[in-house]
């Protein structure tokens, strides 16, 4: 049975469609498609295909051990990317430095890849901070959880450097649930008529906390974009050389003025929707332990060993960074100190403004103990 031909009575839960792109398949097996135009080269990109695995892990270390914190009572909350980090690193990896990218709240291995500090990412889910990190320092902007609102920022955002005569590109990356907010039928009509540089990265996991994809689409979401005038690719999202090859071929389409491109990537979330949900309750006898058999990291393990592009001593090399990783996650964020709770009034406008300082006046006399 293959992945594309599942609908969630046969597991899986995705309606059936083109043929999503796979140049991995689950047993570890490269193989090449006539769809791929930049298809990755096992050889000459040994070190990329290291540095990708390595990412999946890492983020993947990060993951378990902000869940574990959350269950320990050292986070408010965790939303967890567990089976996602092929979608994510793979496109991660295709673009430039430069290049900016929007999150949900979900796209924790993105952050990593785009060099954001697991520690300020934690600091979020422990109400340390607003923020966590500097969105301009990594083209990566702060998490949203106002579902679509970050996919016009992105648009917005593509408007504004096209404008600059910059070929930066932007993707904005989305859940299937979120693919039925107003905000992001709006942004692709934005996006497809200013022939915005902006890669609309659907993360299509099969649920909306417990609503399932049949709740959002009669049709697979890569057929929408032909509405709205924009090429589409559906891609095994959990196969990170698809992902890679198919985000670079479309930020290098959408740079070239060609307009914006849609992909969207067949994945899983093999977590809960966040550490408050009990998947359980919803999800369908056997579904997890079928997509347990595509997991991404596994694949590529199978991949990286078959070839002979990793070996043993390189994989523990990988679980003792893991394992440190995880150690100084966990020290800074029982270490971390409460902010200045005067601090929330710092950033909501670039400028001074009056009733921002009226309502600091006010809060800052409400905690020293004076009246309000
Ligand atoms: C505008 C808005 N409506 C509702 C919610 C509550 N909510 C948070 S996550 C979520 C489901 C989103 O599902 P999806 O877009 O598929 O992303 P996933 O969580 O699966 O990654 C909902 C309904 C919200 N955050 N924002
Ligand atoms: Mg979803």
């Amino acid at each position: 049975m293959t992945q594309g031909s599942h609908m969630r009575d046969s597991l899986g839960g995705f309606l059936p469609g083109d043929e999503p792109i796979r140049l991995l398949a689950p047993d570890g097996t490269a193989t090449d498609h006539p769809l791929v135009p930049q298809p990755v080269d096992p050889i000459d990109d040994a070190d990329l295909l290291r540095a990708m695995y390595r990412d999946m892990v890492l983020a993947r270390r990060v993951d378990t051990e902000a869940t574990a914190l959350q269950r320990t009572g050292e986070l408010g909350l965790w939303s967890s990317c567990l089976g996602q980090e092929a979608a994510q690193i793979g496109s991660a990896h295709a673009m430039r430095a430069t290049d900016f990218a929007f999150p949900t709240y979900r796209e924790s291995a993105v952050a990593w890849a785009r060099g954001v500090d697991p520690v300020g990412l934690l600091g979020l889910y422990r109400g340390t901070t607003h923020g966590g990190w500097d969105p301009v320092e990594h083209g990566f902007g702060l998490f949203t959880i106002v579902l679509g609102s970050q996919v016009l920022h992105a648009v917005g955002y593509a408007m504004g450097i096209q404008r600059d005569g910059s070929d930066d590109a932007v993707i904005a990356y989305y859940g299937d649930g979120a693919g039925s907010e107003g905000d992001v039928h709006e942004a692709m009509v934005f996006a497809t008529v200013e022939a915005a540089p902006v890669v609309f990265f659907c993360q299509n996991n099969g649920w909306a906390i417990s609503e399932p994809i049949e709740r959002q689409t009669r049709v697979p979401f890569a057929q929408r974009a032909a509405g709205y005038g924009m090429p589409a690719v559906r891609i095994d999202g959990n196969d990170v050389l698809a992902s890679l090859a198919v985000t670079r071929w479309a930020l290098e389409r959408v740079r070239t003025g060609s307009g914006p491109v849609f992909i969207e990537a067949i994945t899983y979330r093999m977590g809960a929707h966040t550490t408050s949900d009990d998947p359980t309750r919803y999800r369908p006898a056997g579904e997890l332990e079928h997509w347990a058999g595509l997991d991404p990291i596994d694949r590529m393990e199978r991949y990286l060993r078959s070839t002979g592009a990793a070996d043993d001593a390189w994989f523990a090399e990988l679980e003792a960074q893991a394992d440190a990783l995880g150690e100084r996650i966990r020290a800074h964020v029982r270490g971390a100190q409460d902010p200045d709770p005067i601090e929330m009034f710092d950033h909501v406008y670039a400028e001074p403004h009056a009733d921002v300082q009226r309502d600091r006046t006010r809060w800052e006399s409400m905690i020293s103990g004076g009246a309000a």
